[in-house]
């Protein structure tokens, strides 16, 4: 990918473990690499189509003097945090922070931390089968909208559909979201369950009646099993409700383990179940 890159922006503060850092202060070299795509403003040159890196230069100075932290590991997330959030353009970042003058009792060249950090894609499942379904619905794509950290970039047509697995139930209304975020799974995670929460979600029965439910189905093309989370969503291939709205809104999007696009998985369901697609 494209980048503009920011090589060793010096920046005195007073970040540090140690009292003194934080009393005298020390410099602080800063590099940068921000992945974006330069094409527009190349063939344009038209500044307004890219960044201004003496802007973005002049910002990391700005939020480095602004609060002291102990730790380069935590500057360098900070940053990368502000920059993603702060110039939307910026797809993807990579962060350096180098202490020249480390106070370690011994001659150093730098120490330093280096990470990177990107705008992830995110598909959802939303459902929804108490009371206002219509509402409840809303409601968290509200909530997701206000939070900083994800861009509601796709939300489906909701569907009604039959309940799956525990049928004693009534009809659920579904949906698909797509999202980028700059929050790693588990927070991601977190806060659906906190939009959960505020929906007065009840968790009675194991698959039951839900004001709302908000699943990760896809994270990016990561793979990974944990006790609270799986990715891909392990039973994403076996429903409709989640297949139909995603394969509306997404229908290209590959699994990374199953190496089918969403179209192929509710494809091969559809056949699974005897069912016949309707032409679009
Ligand atoms: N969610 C479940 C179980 N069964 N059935 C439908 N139709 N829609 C759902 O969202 C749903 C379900 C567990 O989350
Ligand atoms: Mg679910
Ligand atoms: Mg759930």
């Amino acid at each position: 990918m494209d980048s503009i890159q920011i090589r060793d922006l010096e920046v005195y503060c007073h970040h540090g473990v140690l009292k003194e850092e934080n009393v005298l202060g020390q410099k602080f070299l800063v590099s940068l690499t921000l992945y974006m795509d330069t094409r527009l403003s190349g063939i344009s040159d038209d500044l307004s189509k890219s960044i201004d890196y003496a802007e973005v230069s002049h910002f990391v100075k700005r939020e480095m003097e602004k609060k002291n932290f102990k730790l380069i590991e935590a500057v360098a997330e900070h940053l990368a945090r502000a920059i993603l959030l702060t110039f939307p353009k910026i797809e993807k970042i990579r962060v350096e922070i180098k202490k020249p003058w480390a106070p370690i009792l011994l001659p150093l060249d730098t120490v330093s931390v280096c990470i990177e950090r990107e705008w992830q894609k995110v598909y959802l499942s939303v459902g929804s089968n108490m009371g206002d379904r219509e509402k409840h619905l809303q409601d968290a794509m509200d909530a997701l909208q206000k939070i900083p950290s994800i861009r509601v970039r796709q939300i489906s047509d909701w569907i009604e559909t039959e309940p799956y697995g525990y049928t004693e139930q009534d009809m659920f209304l579904n949906g698909a979201v797509e999202l980028e975020t700059i929050e790693p799974p588990e927070v991601l995670l977190q806060l659906l369950q906190k939009i959960e929460q505020e929906g007065k979600r009840e968790r009675k029965i194991h698959w039951g009646p839900r004001t709302i439910d908000l699943d990760i189905i896809f994270y990016g093309d990561v793979v990974m099993q944990t006790e609270e989370l799986i990715l891909p969503h392990r039973e994403m291939h076996k429903r409709e409700f989640v297949l139909k709205p995603l394969c509306a809104i997404a229908p290209w999007v590959s699994h990374p383990v199953y190496h089918r696009t969403v179209s192929e998985l509710l494809e091969e369901l559809n056949r699974t179940t005897g069912k016949q697609e309707e032409m679009p």
